[in-house]
């Protein structure tokens, strides 16, 4: 970290439809939650997405040949989807617990699936409909409990919506044909015993149901991130102004990002990198399983992101001006489990150390990356910080256009002084303009 006496512009991106406040844009890392009940069978072939087991089960497609081959070998034909709803038990969950863990991480805010494609919300849904946890299942209200628990602590909250119910026959009444023609090729195809359980009379989903229920998260959740998926028919129209409206009455900021149909504030590519600065809001999210985000049993504990992946990606990310929302996939009974928690402890213990090179920096003027550097800003602090160890007890850090740093400035390097706080650091000016680096614990393995 260089301090100095200079300052440089902190730019900010205005170029969405909406912009995102300043918490989401200082926030930089925040938790996913994949949490319904497809946590419950929570399986997929490698590469797949285990929370979309519903869709799997029902495609006439020949990718899902997998997954309606394990759901046969396993409960065979008679048992629907829905049959899983009474194993969904929620019965280990425990929002505090969860809460601490984020924080432990290092995250500054989470964003749980509400209600997922399969259309099993794990809020209160009132009178919308009675496809819910507060209903079935655990009879809990699993979503105002984690955002009661939320509320002594430093996170911010989001709601993870999906704009469609895949299979429910309100939705199916907007055109939306999921496998014309093929449905009846496929042994598990919805019929009289797949009730779509939970279901109210409605005249309109989008009115009675979609826009009903955000307007729930909105009112009675106080989410301060609208997370909505594939967008699709949708009322948000109507929904955005309204919310944005009641937050600024309550002084308040709200975001939204670009699943909703429209008021984007941020774009949302998932388990995707970046090689250069994207200069619009934009946030990555993926799994800290490396192929999906609702649990998969078949997942290994060693194939989860370890700690050092967890933190090069952030920097990365950060460095390129976007946002990490790490997705974790609880299970039915709401155990985080143990690989997964390490993993975000041990990222966690970082953070706290070299933290302010990421919370509340902005991407560089001068550019995001060289080789394994990533650089960060913030109006009086310049960070550089390494992917990977430095070749030896010196770091040289080439030419950079513009490195405004001027006799008597320090270098520090954080997280190495005595107490665990910044250590500075020898530097020196080489020719060419690069600064020469030095110090000689480098090469003792334990501060690489
Ligand atoms: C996608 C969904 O289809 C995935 O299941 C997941 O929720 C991801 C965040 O968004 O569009």
């Amino acid at each position: 970290k260089v301090r100095g006496k200079w300052t440089v512009d902190v730019e900010r991106r205005f170029d969405r439809e909406m912009d995102t406040p300043v918490w989401w844009d200082d926030a930089k890392f925040g938790i996913f939650i994949h949490w319904g009940v497809f946590s419950v069978p929570a399986w997929a072939p490698t590469g797949y997405y285990a929370e979309w087991y519903n869709w799997w089960l029902h495609s006439p497609f020949e990718d899902a040949g997998a997954t309606q081959k394990h759901h046969l070998e396993t409960y065979g034909t008679s048992l629907v989807y829905d049959d899983f709803i009474p194993q969904f038990t929620a019965s280990k969950f425990n929002a505090t617990d969860w809460i601490d863990l984020f924080e432990d991480a290092g995250a500054k805010y989470f964003v749980i699936t509400t209600k997922h494609h399969d259309g099993f919300a794990i809020f209160d849904t009132g009178s919308t409909t009675h496809r819910s946890s507060k209903y079935l299942g655990p009879q809990r209200d699993l979503v105002g409990e984690l955002m009661a628990a939320a509320t002594n602590s430093t996170l911010r909250k989001g709601t993870y919506f999906s704009m469609p119910e895949w299979f429910s026959p309100d939705y199916a009444a907007y055109g939306i044909d999921r496998f014309p023609g093929g449905l009846a090729e496929n042994p598990f195809k919805p019929g009289d015993r797949e009730a779509y359980t939970g279901r109210l009379e409605v005249k309109d989903y989008l009115r009675d149901v979609q826009l009903a229920q955000m307007r729930i998260l909105a009112q009675q959740y106080g989410t301060e991130i609208m997370w909505c998926d594939i967008g699709g028919p949708n009322l948000t129209r109507i929904f955005a102004p309204e919310w944005y409206a009641q937050a600024a009455k309550e002084g308040r900021q709200v975001t939204m990002n670009n699943r909703c149909g429209s008021h984007a504030s941020f774009d949302t590519p998932e388990f995707a990198r970046f090689s250069s600065v994207v200069p619009t809001s934009w946030e990555t999210s993926e799994g800290i399983d490396p192929y999906s985000y609702g649990f998969n049993r078949r997942t290994l504990p060693q194939e989860y992101r370890s700690a050092d992946t967890i933190v090069q990606t952030l920097v990365d990310i950060v460095s390129k001006n976007g946002n990490y929302l790490l997705n974790l996939g609880p299970d039915e009974e709401g155990t985080i489990i143990e690989p997964m928690r390490e993993r975000l402890q041990e990222a966690g213990e970082w953070l706290r150390h070299s933290g302010e090179c990421i919370y509340g920096t902005t991407y560089s003027s001068l550019g995001a990356e060289l080789g394994p550097l990533r650089f960060t800003q913030t109006p009086n602090t310049f960070c550089i910080i390494s992917l990977t160890p430095p070749p030896s007890n010196c770091l040289l850090i080439p030419a950079l256009r513009q490195l405004p740093i001027l006799p008597g400035d320090t270098i520090t390097l954080l997280g190495s002084g005595g107490d665990g706080g910044p250590r500075p650091l020898d530097w020196e000016v080489e020719e060419g303009g690069g600064v020469r680096v030095c110090y000689e614990e480098w090469e003792r393995e334990e501060v690489r």
